[in-house]
């Protein structure tokens, strides 16, 4: 079935999914729009495997959920990512320390900051969203609480990203570069067959960061937003900034005024350009996807791409630009 002739079937227009008032649990699509719409994933960057996981997975009826952790827990397990999980980059006192959330369609979340020597801080934030009260926990408490939830302490750090940290001491130079410099966080948003939306987004961080540095990736509406009711969004590049302008909740809100995918990543990040004279120096980029299955992407600077499983393909998509 056409796009058009689908949303013309499903009686709507744009976004303006029907929806039930007040509730959070939004899997409002017909079986005619769930053969069209679903599933999708998108994620940033150009982690082929990641969406391939998660798109194998919504293919066969997974939870958008489901399908968002076990996406991104692929780079967190990926040694040759040196901005996510074993293999990351560390701070500048040789620690790697992870920041991860998820989101799920009925509006929880669940994030951790600040973990070390947990591989995949996504699961551990899917524990805290599920068997805690909270939403946030860093630091000690969050990997005390991993411990007890069974998950298994080991040394984050190798040979490789232990001979760069050995030769960044030498210079000790903290100086953010874009786009080069291991920015390979991943922020993954995926669409099930039920129409529900989800998101995950997981990372060491910027490379030889402050200790105690908390960036956007594990802060809800920064590095992820998800709206069930319009769509989600993730972010990567530099934390500081895209916390600043809260770059994922208002790439949602920008959808849920009507603008499309790629337009609401646009306009995101050039909030950031209007507030920030010095973004010659920095990256910003953000993806989104809405209800309809529809996706975007946005950055200031050239060199960003980001994934896009759906209908059978995964592809890489060259990202819209402010500046070369
Ligand atoms: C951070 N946003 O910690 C992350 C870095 C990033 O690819 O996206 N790297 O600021």
């Amino acid at each position: 079935m056409k796009r058009r002739h689908f949303i013309k079937k499903a009686g709507i227009t744009g976004m303006a999914i029907p929806m039930i008032p007040g509730t959070l649990s939004a899997a409002t699509f017909s079986e005619e729009q769930k053969s069209f719409a679903g599933p999708v994933c998108i994620a940033t960057w150009n982690f082929h495997e990641a969406s391939k996981k998660a798109g194998e997975l919504l293919k066969t009826g997974s939870s958008a959920l489901d399908a968002v952790q076990e996406g991104v827990m692929v780079e967190e397990s990926n040694v040759a990512n040196t901005t996510v999980g074993i293999g990351g980059t560390p701070d500048r006192e040789g620690n790697v320390t992870l920041d991860a959330c998820i989101m799920a369609p009925d509006g929880n979340a669940g994030s951790v900051a600040y973990l070390q020597n947990i591989e995949h801080p996504v699961a551990v934030a899917r524990k805290v969203m599920e068997d805690t009260p909270h939403v946030m926990l860093v630091g000690e408490g969050a990997l005390n609480f991993a411990l007890q939830n069974g998950f298994e302490k080991q040394d984050l750090l190798n040979d490789k990203t232990r001979a760069a940290y050995k030769e960044w001491l030498e210079e000790k130079k903290y100086q953010p570069i874009i786009n080069i410099e291991n920015h390979d966080t991943i922020g993954m948003v995926c669409m099930d067959k039920n129409g529900d939306i989800a998101g995950a987004c997981t990372t060491s961080g910027l490379a030889y960061k402050m200790q105690g540095r908390v960036g956007d990736s594990p802060i809800i509406g920064a590095g992820l937003f998800i709206d069930n009711k319009i769509g989600g969004a993730a972010a990567t590049g530099m934390g500081e900034e895209i916390i600043k302008n809260v770059c994922s909740f208002l790439a949602v809100e920008l959808m849920r005024q009507g603008k499309s995918p790629k337009e609401a990543c646009k306009q995101a990040v050039e909030r950031v350009i209007e507030r920030n004279p010095g973004y010659m120096d920095f990256q910003v980029a953000v993806i989104a996807l809405n209800k309809n299955g529809e996706t975007g992407g946005y950055a200031i600077h050239d060199g960003f791409s980001y994934m896009v499983n759906a209908e059978g393909k995964n592809e890489n998509v060259k990202s819209g630009f402010y500046k070369g």
